[in-house]
């Protein structure tokens, strides 16, 4: 896999381990129409591709991402008197909620090592993904409402779930930076870990999910995902249905023999 490394989106591959590295520094990692569109690409590389079995999603130089890059002329509007509004949502409706639905029904647990500035839709990119781990000089801004914007790209409905109605409306209204430790505090993100550490704790983490049963680790977060819209019973039901399949499959058979046999599974559906 060989690329440009002045690429918006750098794509590289160790083990099973698919890595995706936002690549405009300059700008913060900030979203462009060309990055998006790289991003949508390599989610869909990833997973088609068997010899993929865990994402990991980080960004280039001091930031993870600002977020869309607000001089795109798709974006910014038009100052003066003869201004022309745009519609923003255009931008939405194309690129960033079919990048959004993409993440949430990856084949493979997607990781998110959060190396600095996590704004905007770039939150929302790093909340989206299945475990959030970042730098403790990292920080979470939703900085929509600083510029006359709502949360977008799930920002509402991540924020939400994750940290209840009280603190997703104390980030949303007030738009203040929280740092990565308060962020793991509040149950936004999984964990928080020194900068030197970072990279190989996110490494480590998504090695560890590539070596485990895919299916069974995509079907959790499927699970989890649609508990919060069931009644109990449902619940309970879709349970019972999703481990019904799961069960025929070998990974089932793989991970029970390696336990009686007292030796590491090796797991190979996807
Ligand atoms: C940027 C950006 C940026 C361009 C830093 N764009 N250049 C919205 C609209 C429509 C449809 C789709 O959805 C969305 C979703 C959104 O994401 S809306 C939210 C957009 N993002 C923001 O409002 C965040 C704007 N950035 C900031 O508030 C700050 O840059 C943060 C707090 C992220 C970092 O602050 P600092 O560490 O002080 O860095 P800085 O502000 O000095 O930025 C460094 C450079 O990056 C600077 O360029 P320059 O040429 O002066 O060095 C910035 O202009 C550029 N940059 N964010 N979003």
């Amino acid at each position: 896999m060989t690329q440009s490394t002045d690429a918006p989106l750098i794509v590289s591959q160790e083990g099973a381990v698919r890595f995706l590295t936002l690549n405009r520094p300059a700008a913060l990692n900030a979203f462009t129409t060309g990055l998006l569109t790289q991003l949508r690409q390599a989610l869909d590389d990833a997973g088609k591709d068997d010899s993929v079995r865990a994402v990991l999603i980080t960004g280039a130089g001091r930031a993870f991402c600002a977020g869309q890059d607000l001089s795109d002329p798709m974006v910014k509007p038009e100052f003066g008197d003869d201004a022309q509004p745009k519609d923003i949502g255009h931008l939405l409706d194309n690129y960033y909620i079919p990048m959004a639905l993409q993440l949430r029904a990856m084949p493979v647990p997607v990781v998110c090592a959060v190396n600095g500035v996590a704004a905007g839709a770039g939150a929302s990119l790093a909340l989206g993904c299945d475990i959030v781990i970042a730098a403790e000089s990292a920080s979470f801004i939703q900085a929509f409402s600083k510029i006359g914007l709502i949360p977008d790209c799930g920002g509402t409905w991540l924020l939400s779930r994750l940290v209840g109605r009280a603190k997703a409306l104390q980030m949303a209204m007030l738009g203040d930076k929280l740092p990565a430790a308060e962020a793991v505090q509040l149950g936004l993100i999984a964990r928080c870990v020194p900068d030197a550490e970072l990279a190989a704790t996110a490494h480590a983490t998504a090695l560890k999910l590539a070596t485990m049963p895919t299916r069974a680790l995509v079907e959790t977060r499927r699970l989890i995902d649609e508990a919060m819209n069931l009644e109990f019973y449902d619940a309970l039901k879709l349970e019972s249905r999703l481990q019904s399949q799961l069960g025929f499959a070998d990974d089932y058979r793989e991970g029970a023999q390696a336990f009686f046999e007292k030796r590491a599974p090796k797991f190979k559906d996807r």
